[in-house]
């Protein structure tokens, strides 16, 4: 990654933390356990890819920085409980996220439950509260593709069909509908939301950036995929292997690891094509791609 991407990522990063830490209730505040367990679960860590995301198709059309750090910060409420609650016995069973025990090992499963409930509360609030967009119309669009993102024809479905996938032999367009909807339809969000704190892009420069957020929304699963069956657990910052030992489908198990960095590598061209339009500007929006598909955690 170069310097210039980094200090950038840097920046961003920084101001959706203040943001955060500004908008969670702090730990004097009844109820504190939960406040507390909230505060636990999204501040110091994470990499911040969709709020990231959201900064760079902001960049597209000269969005104003506080509006898409509020836009940022709710996709990142969003995603936190969706790990919160995904970490649960009654889910994923996981006692270790972003290198520390997870919300429910550390304070107990109910305050986690509420966490994750109230996480998504304040995400809306935060739409709802700041101003985010030119008008009113298009801000309250917004709010309906972060709740249709989210729920059960968004990311909350995509987790139905991966819980219901356990020991299943999945075909390929099976797990890439799963993913699409778990993992895709929360990144896609945080790219169209981001674009629409600017000045308006017109039709065919939406449909363009929605293809761009759809491939990197999957590339972003696939080279999770890849990752979780070769990185150890300390790089990861979260049990590595989960999905062998869970005998869960992945783009590992259907396509094997060369065949699964293919696939990544092709929807990362696909991505790249569809951004050709909007020249330099995109330039965030492809520096933000390769950062997901370079990962190493
Ligand atoms: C509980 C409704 C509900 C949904 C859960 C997101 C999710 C759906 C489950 C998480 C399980 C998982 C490992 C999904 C694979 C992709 C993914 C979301 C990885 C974690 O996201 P990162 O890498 O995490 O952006 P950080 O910690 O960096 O924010």
């Amino acid at each position: 990654m170069n310097a210039d991407f980094q200090s950038w990522a840097r920046d961003c990063q920084s101001r959706l933390e203040t943001f955060l830490e500004s908008q969670l209730a702090k730990t004097d505040r009844e109820p504190a356990r939960l406040h507390s367990a909230m505060r636990y679960s999204v501040l110091g860590g994470g990499k911040r890819v969709r709020p990231l995301f959201s900064f760079a198709a902001g960049a597209l059309n000269g969005a104003d920085a506080e509006r898409i750090t509020v836009v940022g910060a709710a996709v990142e409420l969003i995603h936190a409980y969706s790990l919160v609650h995904d970490d649960m016995p009654c889910m994923d069973d996981d006692v270790l996220r972003r290198g520390k025990p997870t919300c429910h090992v550390e304070y107990d499963e109910a305050t986690a439950l509420l966490t994750g409930d109230s996480l998504q509360s304040l995400s809306f609030q935060l739409l709802a509260e700041h101003q985010v967009a030119d008008s009113a119309q298009v801000q309250l669009a917004m709010i309906k593709q972060l709740a249709q993102a989210s729920g059960s024809r968004g990311m909350a479905g995509g987790q139905a069909v991966d819980l219901d996938s356990v020991g299943k032999a999945l075909t390929l367009p099976e797990l890439e509908f799963m993913h699409i909807h778990k993992t895709g339809a929360l990144i896609r969000a945080a790219v169209m939301l981001g674009a629409q704190c600017g000045n308006r892009l017109n039709e065919e420069q939406l449909t363009q950036l929605d293809h761009f957020s759809k491939c990197v929304g999957l590339a972003f699963q696939v080279v999770d995929d890849v990752l979780d069956s070769e990185a150890t657990t300390a790089t990861l910052g979260k049990t590595a292997g989960k999905d062998a030992d869970n005998d869960k489908p992945t783009y590992v198990s259907i396509l094997g690891v060369n065949q699964a960095r293919e696939l990544a590598e092709s929807l990362r061209r696909d991505a790249f094509q569809s951004l050709e339009s909007f020249g330099d500007a995109a330039a965030r929006l492809r520096q933000v791609t390769d950062f997901i598909i370079q990962r190493e955690f």
